[in-house]
């Protein structure tokens, strides 16, 4: 079938072409990120709660053709204490970025044990996952790359792709309360600045940030779940206690059996001392958070301090 001509005028064309050009334009000048998402088991954003697992989640964005079709990442992440704190049971997890694309995306690990971490030592192969593990030991530092090795990964990810690339688990120990957790970017080629690299489009220098709007390492310092006086059994962070705090009590007691993250905090009573057990939490705490709360008052009544 003819097409009939559509009468476009030259002045229309040219507008529209004048649009498009400043679309793509906008398009190859916005940047790519990649972004520390969110974090498990922290007491606070800079703070990790002692013997729990914490689990990392690392985003990435490609906001365009570019960065879709990068074949080669240079981008790699290093967990480390700078004060000798100790950690175990290191993971990865994949993300939907890389479970939607399982074919073309590969983790390898390095070990090293230079406190710098100018010396990387690789341990492991390509389209290795790293397998659970005991800890490196305090001072050392494990980093992780990501990196897409076959062409067909291109179709995995496409222009405006935001998500979860993976997760990094570990757990950290009520031995070292007061030292210090640290997650940052590191390059695992060296010293060249990381890289989103593809032969079509050339080097693509990807945004950090740490989650909290820097470009910088992003510390915890590792804490008891314990802060000020006892009663926060949710865990909500807050000194004084609410209803909300009976509730979890009543929740874990009556109804869930599970929700309390720090048993030292809903162990209101202080029955199971420096380090109380689940069957530290009885009905004896829900009265004592009741009678603070409501018939002696916060006015005149008294909550301990964690021991
Ligand atoms: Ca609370
Ligand atoms: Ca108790």
């Amino acid at each position: 079938m003819k097409r009939r001509h559509s009468g476009f005028r030259p002045v229309w064309l040219s507008i529209w072409l004048a649009l498009c050009l400043a679309g793509s334009t906008s398009a190859q000048s916005t940047t790519g990120w990649i972004r520390l998402d969110s974090v498990t088991n922290q007491l606070s954003p800079t703070q990790l709660i002692a013997g729990n697992t914490h689990r990392v989640a690392i985003r990435y964005h490609f906001p365009d053709e570019a960065y879709s079709s990068f074949w080669n990442l240079t981008n790699a992440f290093e967990l480390y204490s700078p004060d000798g704190a100790d950690w175990s049971n290191l993971v990865e997890q994949n993300g939907a970025l890389i479970v939607n694309c399982p074919t073309h995306v590969f983790f390898r690990k390095y070990y090293t044990s230079q406190d710098d971490g100018s010396t990387w030592q690789r341990t492991g192969a390509w389209g290795q996952l790293l397998p659970p593990g005991p800890s490196t030991g305090p001072n050392s530092r494990v980093a992780f790359s990501v990196a897409m090795v076959d062409a067909g990964g291109y179709a995995c990810f496409t222009s405006g792709m935001d998500g979860i690339m993976f997760y990094l688990d570990f757990q950290t120990h009520s031995s070292d309360i007061g030292r210090t957790m640290c997650v940052d970017t590191v390059n695992d080629r060296g010293t060249v600045p990381w890289d989103w690299a593809s032969a079509e489009y050339g080097t693509r220098l990807p945004e950090w940030d740490n989650g909290l709007g820097e470009s910088a390492p992003r510390c915890w310092e590792i804490v008891n779940c314990c802060q000020g006086r006892v009663g926060d059994a949710n865990l909500s962070g807050e000194d004084e206690p609410t209803v909300s705090d009976v509730s979890a009590l009543i929740d874990y007691l009556f109804i869930s059996g599970t929700g309390l993250a720090c048993l030292e905090e809903a162990d209101v009573d202080q029955t199971g001392g420096i380090n109380p057990t689940e069957g530290n939490i009885t009905i004896g705490d829900v009265s004592a958070l009741i009678d603070y709360l409501f018939i002696t008052g916060p006015e005149s009544g008294v909550l301990p301090e964690c021991l």
